[in-house]
Order: structure tokens, then sequence, then C-alpha cells
């Protein structure tokens, strides 16, 4: 090929690979655009590879105008990169564009049981009189579930009706706590008296589950050892308790009642915090039996090594499950246990 034919292919070269780059609208279109006119297997390449056939004078310049021409390419090449980067950033913006007026959307927390809600409700009570609060293991010995508690060996509530004895291979002796009267024995026993204490947890009988029976249920024990202390002590406190649960004009009763591990014994009962004594549908007859009570029985005392001719002490256990369905007018024990949200979102 001679200087004029070379000259000719630069020429028309350029224009065609103008007005590709010129047309080219996304940034794969300028790179194939790119490829096809300058690339190394163009019409352009091949013809710039010719000049070494020429005249000195001839290939200055052809050169020349090669040079001119790929570079008139390239610039368009350059130029139209950054412009259609410019567009496809843009675009990218656009499609990643977020609307920071609208409401978010608000993580799902969870929120306590209402058990949990009554039972720091009832220790709260215990705190500001300035009780400690002591927990134990839920599978407790036969010594400190009962006999400690001065339940003898054939008293009806350690017979298989009452009692879950867990399957431990070599530990016939181990049962899951009737009550939590067993922290306390445990907190005798390992410091001397004055003890002001309330143990809250879970407890275990063997039930046949029903709208006011479950296997597994939670009690507040309140228990206090002194020198001094009388049934006084143990009327107040029971009286202070009963009306920041219930009310400041609530009134409570005593009867008589037994368990092994006190004497003498007292049922409680407050005045009903919805009809104030006349009786209605909550508490039948003005009163609701609330717990038990009594002075710690002196067996029980020396049972943990304190001296019950010095000491004496009063005690009293309540339910936290009956507490909350008077609270919240739960008429089925049962749905404490279901883990029904709809139910549990109530108390959030
Ligand atoms: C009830 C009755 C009661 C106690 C618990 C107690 C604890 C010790 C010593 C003596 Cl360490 N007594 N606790 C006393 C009387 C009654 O609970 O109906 N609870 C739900």
């Amino acid at each position: 090929m001679d200087a004029a034919e070379l000259l000719g292919i630069f020429e028309a070269e350029r224009d065609r690979g103008l007005a590709l780059v010129a047309g080219a609208a996304t940034l794969d279109d300028l790179e194939a655009a790119q490829v096809e006119v300058i690339g190394r297997k163009s019409a352009f390449s091949a013809a710039q590879k010719s000049l070494g056939g020429l005249s000195d004078e001839d290939r200055r310049v052809a050169g020349k105008a090669a040079n001119e021409a790929r570079q008139a390419i390239q610039g368009a090449i350059d130029e139209r990169r950054e412009a259609l980067q410019l567009v496809a950033g843009a675009a990218l913006l656009e499609a990643d564009r977020i609307d920071l007026t609208l409401p978010g959307r608000r993580p799902r927390t969870g929120s306590l049981h209402p058990l949990t809600i009554v039972e720091r409700e009832i220790v709260e009570v215990f705190l500001r009189l300035g009780f400690r609060v002591v927990e134990g293991p839920e599978i407790e010995d036969d010594w400190h579930n009962f006999q400690a508690l001065n339940i003898p060996p054939d008293h009806p509530a350690r017979t298989m009706k009452d009692t879950i004895y867990p399957a431990i291979p070599g530990r016939a002796d181990l049962v899951l706590r009737t009550e939590t009267s067993a922290a306390q024995i445990r907190t005798m026993q390992s410091q001397p008296p004055p003890v002001h204490i309330v143990s809250p947890g879970r407890v275990y009988r063997r039930e046949t589950s029903d709208a006011t029976h479950l296997p597994v249920f939670h009690q507040v024990e309140c228990l206090v050892v002194d020198e001094g202390i009388t049934f006084a002590h143990l009327k107040g406190t029971l009286e202070i308790v009963a009306k920041a649960l219930f009310g400041q004009s609530r009134r409570i009763r005593l009867g008589p009642a037994y368990f092994p591990f006190v004497e003498p014994g007292a049922e409680v009962g407050v005045s009903c915090f919805k009809c104030d004594g006349a009786g209605c549908r909550v508490c039948g007859n003005g009163w609701i039996e609330l717990l038990g009570s009594g002075m710690v029985h002196p067996q029980v005392l020396e049972n943990c090594g304190y001296d019950s001719e010095r000491y004496t002490g009063f005690a009293f256990g309540m339910g936290v499950e009956r507490f909350a369905m008077l609270r919240y007018g739960v008429t089925d024990l049962r749905a404490f246990f279901e883990n029904d949200l709809a139910f549990l979102r109530q108390f959030a």
C-alpha cells in the first residue's frame, strides 16, 4: 500500500471511530468500539504496521497522520468514558436512593413474663423493708427439703403423690424442691442470726394440671430470726406486705393453720381489693386467702444450729401465681405457661 492509501485509511477509520464513540450509549458499547477501531486486530492497527514499507519521507508524513488520528480517537474515547461513568454513577445513586422520611421498622423486643413482673413486685416490698434475697438449688436433698423443716419420714407430704423424685442414679435422696424454705435452711446453716431474708423461686409438686394446679409454680417465702421476735412482728409485717401489694386500705385476718415447720401456724386473709370486704365475684365472702405463716418451730431452729432458747422467728410463704391471677384477673393458671404471645404481650 502506498502513502495515499494509508492516509485514506487513517482518515476514514478516525471518522468511523469518532462516530462509533459518539454513538456508544454504555461503557460496554464504548469498550467494544475501542476494540473494533484501534484494537490490535483493527484495520487501523494493520495499516499502522504497514507504515514500515514506506519511504522515509512518506513514513514520516503518514506516521504523523496515524498518531494524530489515533490520539483523536483515544481522546474521544476518554472523554466519552468519563461522561458515561458520570451517567452510570448517577443511575446507581438513584437506584440506591432511600426515603429518609419513611418511619423506621421498630425491632420487636421481648417483655417480662407476668409471673416475673409480679415476683419482682413482691420481692421489691421486702427489699424496701431491708430484707435480703437468697436463692437455692431446685434439686434439693431430702434433709434440706424435709428433715430440717421438721417434716418426718411418715408425713403425708413425703409420699410419691406430692413430691417429684428425679431419676438420678445413686441419689435416691434427691427431690425437686417442694418449697423454697430449703434455700432459707441453707442460709441459716451458713450464718448466725439475725436473719431477714426472702427466697423467691420455682417449686415442684406431683399434680395433675387444671385451672388452679400445675406441677411447677412459684413462691416467695419470708423468714426473720432474731432475739425477741414475736407473733406481733409477724402480724405487723404481714399487714405492711398486704397493704403494699393490695392497697393501703386493706385489712388482714389470721386463722389457725398447721404446717410442720411452724408453731403456731396461721393462714392469712386480706380484705378484698374489689369489694373491700362486702363480698363479690372475686372473693366470695369479702376475704381473699393469701398465704400461710407462723412462728418458726424451735426444732427447725435447732436443726440449723440455732439456740431456740435464745432465738425466735417468723416465716410465711406466698404463691406468685395466685397473686398474679388476682392482680390480672386471670382465671386459668395454665395461661401463664402456654407461651401464647397474644396473652404475654398484654403485660408488655
Ligand atoms: C404456703 C405456706 C409457709 C413457711 C412457709 C418457713 C420457712 C422456714 C421455717 C419455717 Cl425456713 N417456715 N416457711 C412457713 C409457713 C408457711 O408457706 O402456703 N406457701 C405457699
